[in-house]
């Protein structure tokens, strides 16, 4: 991997679902020593702080009727799209702390309007692939897939100004075990490449990140790597607001990345739904500084 200088961006984000705390996420990861061990692999760091988020909206407009605090996610999404794009701009390695996982829709607009063909491999329980007609919840945070394909409201998929960000056939999903039936459909509709907790049983991960880097360094010319820690398995990062059994193991994730590190495929990357409140003694937060050492090419130096 060619990395200069990583940007740390904090996005203390919580709109986007309904359990307080994932807001901590940004202060947790600094606390359990992000830029120590960036620098430790001779990575130079520079930790641009956190964004400005705006308070939940009490009143909801019948509008936006199962889409919780859309403007207030809008908002912040637009200022991190901003910031991102400044930081690709300057030549350096975007790593956006969340916050929730509606942060994507923010960090994707930033990154993609510099590439042609950019790539994105999902690490997640959850497709996200939801829109306000099929989610279960409202909550944004399950919907930044579909939006940043295209898929949903137009103020999430229109967000930075254009759209869509990715192309389905650019799209990556891996570790999902918790997908809604309409995400299914669209799956089904759009043709996405998903390696579900099955085939990670079934091929094992090396060989499921084998194809999935040797599938997208063909078709793409980089690749956005967003992981939401409840991919991994609830045994080893308990700190996310929905936890899933049968997840990603701690070795298979740090497996993951070490492909990805060796791949050079990555060019920005985001860590979200860490839940402070609900982790114990940190180890959610933990777990994610080492996956980003792990990506940032740890193993190699
Ligand atoms: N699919 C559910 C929803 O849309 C849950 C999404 N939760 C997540 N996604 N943590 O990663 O509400
Ligand atoms: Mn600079
Ligand atoms: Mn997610
Ligand atoms: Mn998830």
């Amino acid at each position: 991997m060619n990395v200069k200088k990583v940007s740390i961006i904090g996005v203390p984000m919580d709109l986007g679902q309904n359990r307080r705390g994932v807001d901590m996420g940004p202060s947790a990861i600094r606390y359990a020593g992000v830029v120590e061990k960036l620098e430790s692999i001779d990575l130079e760091v520079e930790d641009m702080g956190d964004i400005q988020i705006d308070m939940p909206e009490r009143v909801h407009s019948s509008s936006l009727h199962n889409l919780r605090n859309l403007k207030a996610i809008e908002q912040a999404n637009t200022r991190l799209a901003q910031l991102v794009d400044q930081v690709v701009q300057e030549g350096h390695f975007p790593l956006v702390l969340g916050g929730d996982h509606s942060i994507a829709i923010g960090t994707l607009a930033g990154v993609s309007r510099h590439y042609e063909d950019l790539g994105v491999i999902w690490f997640d329980a959850h497709g996200d692939l939801n829109t306000a007609d099929t989610s279960p919840s409202g909550n944004i945070h399950g919907m930044p897939l579909a939006s940043s394909m295209g898929v949903g409201h137009p103020a999430l998929t229109g967000l930075g100004g254009y759209g869509p960000k990715v192309k389905p056939e650019n799209l990556v999903i891996i570790g999902a075990r918790a997908l809604d039936q309409g995400e299914k459909e669209l799956i089904r509709q759009k043709g996405l490449r998903v390696y579900t907790m099955h085939e990670i049983d079934r091929m094992g991960m090396a060989a499921v990140m084998r194809e999935a880097i040797d599938y997208l360094k063909e078709r793409t010319d980089g690749v956005h790597l967003s992981l939401d820690l409840d991919g991994v398995d609830p045994t080893d990062a308990p700190g996310v607001g929905t936890p899933v059994m049968g997840g990603v193991s701690y070795r298979e994730s740090h497996l993951a990345m070490e492909m990805l590190a060796e791949s050079g495929i990555v060019v920005s990357a985001e860590f979200v739904e860490i839940n402070p409140i609900l982790d114990e003694k940190n180890r959610t937060a933990k777990v994610a500084v080492a996956l980003m050492g792990s990506l940032l090419g740890d193993q190699l130096k």
